[in-house]
């Protein structure tokens, strides 16, 4: 199997979780968001919506798209397992993870900034705030819906890592780029930090990537 990614991708960030908690270790390759290496004709072939993570697996299928990803390993290499065994376990956690990643990353993605600044006129502290302003509604949306629920445990859902947390946390260290105020989200930042010591999770984090810039 290959991996498309890029250190920062928050996308990308997301299935590593994913592949080092399952023990899944695919050839890499770097794709440089910031200069535009997702739009080239080599990788449009490969991933026509120009975006990262991609996984090639080794009969060349390319699968797009950081939750269908999940999907994918999840049901091929079911050990340890990131999404519940009952059907309301795993709505709640597809439901978590889609805070993050329908409802607050790609409206702060890349590209979308970029049109900010281009069509809209947006300078960076503009950008900045867009960010800001759409995080903290998801933020304080998945804070309600974790703290104090029953089945919150040391992570957001359980005690084990689910794909809840793995698309949480990369929306944490974007927030931290951002420069929200995590203090409001003290569930939520329990959780991350339960994360973050996890080996899986500190593994996959950006500066620990071959492609790595400061
Ligand atoms: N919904 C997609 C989002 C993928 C995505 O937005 N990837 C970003 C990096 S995190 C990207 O490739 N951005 C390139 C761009 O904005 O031009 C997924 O979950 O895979």
């Amino acid at each position: 199997m290959k991996f498309y990614g890029y250190f920062r991708s928050s996308a990308a960030f997301r299935v590593r979780i994913a592949m080092n908690l399952k023990g899944i270790t695919p050839d890499l390759a770097f794709i440089h968001l910031r200069r535009q290496e997702q739009t080239s004709p080599d990788y449009t072939r490969i991933n026509p919506q120009q975006l990262v993570p991609t996984l090639v697996l080794d009969d060349g299928t390319a699968l797009a798209q950081s939750l269908a990803i999940l999907e994918y390993i999840e049901e091929t290499h079911p050990e340890p397992p990131i999404l519940p065994k009952d059907p309301a376990g795993r709505a709640r956690v597809r439901s978590l993870a889609m805070i993050p990643a329908c409802e607050v990353h790609p409206i702060q993605n890349l590209r979308v900034l970029g049109y900010l600044g281009q069509a809209c006129g947006q300078d960076e502290a503009g950008k900045q705030a867009w960010a800001r302003h759409w995080i903290d509604v998801g933020f304080t949306a998945y804070e309600a819906s974790v703290a104090g629920h029953p089945k919150t445990g040391r992570f957001s859902h359980g005690d084990t890592p689910t794909i809840a947390d793995m698309c949480l946390v990369p929306q944490v260290f974007n927030a931290k780029r951002f420069g929200n105020d995590l203090a409001k989200y003290p569930t939520l930042m329990r959780i991350f930090d339960t994360c973050m010591a996890h080996p899986a999770f500190d593994r996959a984090q950006p500066s620990q990537q071959p492609d790595a810039e400061p």
